[in-house]
């Protein structure tokens, strides 16, 4: 792992290409799924997963084919897990308000649940149990009626990982389907004979995944659109160089392109933090991708002061941020852009990806500078509430008119001035 100066460190990582190819493929499937449904839906699984399907539900017998092959203690580790991000993000929910005023008008925001949701869980590397966990928990505590997944099926027909399977049981999800890809998310967008469509897709996938959802994107909402994963900590000489050489990794082995930055005001620590990623990659069943992440994407960076490393962390934006520093909670407040703040020596980032309660799905590619971690709110939407009063409408309908008629909307006028009249207020009109 290279150290360096600030100054020489950029991270470049090309996440702008066009991919024009491959959205001309996705293209293509959204119309045909569209266009002839099921049928469809079915050839492309056939094509893209090997498996022939003539219905789309997981049967009964693979979820109980999965809790015999998941382990008593998975099973006490995911309840526990799934009970402590129900905690957090019941404090996300926010209810509908209003105010009156003296003049008996009401105003308020009416704050409801999406009323059908849909959610991908891919089925290669990235088939977590703890993502299920993450995505679909807080569209159960917004209140979403309708939660529907979709997975890409094996050759067998059934979901890769059977802890995903029990992690979907476990939640109470019935409405799950063996469909992935493009032509999965356009199921759940223009819906088929047997999926009726979603209002929103939330979910990671692989690029076409990504694709289809950013194409679809109009006809329903989606999530954002995740890049790599990516992990800074800023460090000073307090810290222990093994805890943070394996927060590193822990991001590393996600994925090649994953990003894993230490900046530290500490030289000694740097060479520790270096010694002890190399030895600990040695025995790290994924060193091949953590090595690869590492080596392309992970970088020491050395700077002279801990406001320096606030400035560069703040600037990159990352989607975890590790403060292994004396006094470290006295420097939350100088944090501005993070995905998710870790706090302190114990606060491993791992404890978040799992356990905590917040969740683990986080604004990438600095764009944690304009957007929040997946919340509650994501599966809520708000209607405003006008309820004027008499007495309001005959004081300020002069305004509304004479705001109307600045913008040469003589009807929106009379709208206004036609009940002023009727009232006997002489208007304008
Ligand atoms: N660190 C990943 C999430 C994850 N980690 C899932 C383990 N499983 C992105 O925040
Ligand atoms: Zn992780």
């Amino acid at each position: 792992m290279r150290i360096i100066r600030a100054e020489e460190y950029a991270l470049q990582r090309d996440t702008q290409q066009s991919y024009e190819k491959e959205r001309e493929i996705v293209q293509d499937i959204l119309a045909r799924v569209r266009q002839f449904g099921d049928q469809q839906l079915r050839s492309f699984t056939r094509r893209f997963d090997g498996v022939d399907l003539t219905d789309f539900r997981i049967p009964e017998e693979q979820y109980e084919q999965a809790y015999k092959q998941v382990s008593q203690e998975f099973l006490t580790a995911l309840r526990k897990a799934m009970q402590n991000i129900r905690i957090f993000h019941e404090k996300q929910k926010r209810e509908s308000w209003q105010y009156a005023q003296p003049d008996g008008t009401i105003l308020g925001q009416v704050i409801r649940p999406l009323r059908r949701v849909g959610v991908y869980v891919p089925g290669g590397r990235a088939a977590y149990p703890s993502s299920v966990l993450m995505n679909v928990i807080p569209a159960q505590v917004a209140g979403v009626k309708e939660i529907v997944l979709i997975s890409p099926p094996t050759s067998e027909g059934t979901l890769k990982d059977p802890g995903v399977l029990v992690a979907i049981r476990e939640l109470g999800i019935s409405e799950v389907y063996r469909i992935g890809g493009a032509q999965g998310i356009a199921a759940l967008a223009y819906g088929t004979e047997s999926i009726r469509p979603v209002d929103k897709i939330v979910g990671p996938g692989n690029l076409y995944v990504a694709l289809a959802k950013q194409a679809v994107f109009g006809q329903v909402a989606i999530d954002m659109i995740a890049g790599p994963t990516e992990i800074l900590v800023i460090a000073d000489d307090s810290a222990d160089p093994d805890y943070i050489a394996a927060d590193l990794l822990s991001q590393a082995e996600h994925d090649p392109l994953a990003a894993s930055i230490l900046v530290t005001t500490s030289e000694c620590l740097a060479k520790a933090v270096q010694a002890s990623v190399e030895q600990q990659l040695a025995d790290l069943p994924r060193k091949e991708i953590a090595a690869a992440s590492i080596e392309t994407y992970g970088a020491i960076v050395l700077v002279d002061s801990l406001d320096e490393a606030i400035a560069m962390s703040n600037r990159i934006a990352p989607e975890h941020l590790e403060l292994q520093i004396e006094d470290a909670p006295s420097y939350v407040p100088l944090i501005e852009n993070a995905g998710a703040i870790f706090v302190g020596p114990y606060s491993s980032e791992p404890v978040g990806d799992y356990f905590a309660g917040p969740n683990h799905v986080l604004p990438t590619n600095g764009t944690a500078r304009f957007s929040s971690p997946l919340n509650v709110d994501d599966f809520m939407k708000k209607s405003s509430l006008i309820q004027y009063s008499k007495e309001a409408l005959l004081r300020d309908g002069q305004y509304i008119v004479t705001l109307a008629e600045a913008e040469g909307l003589h009807g929106h006028a009379r709208a206004v001035g036609i009940r002023m009249k009727k009232e006997g207020v002489e208007g304008k009109l």
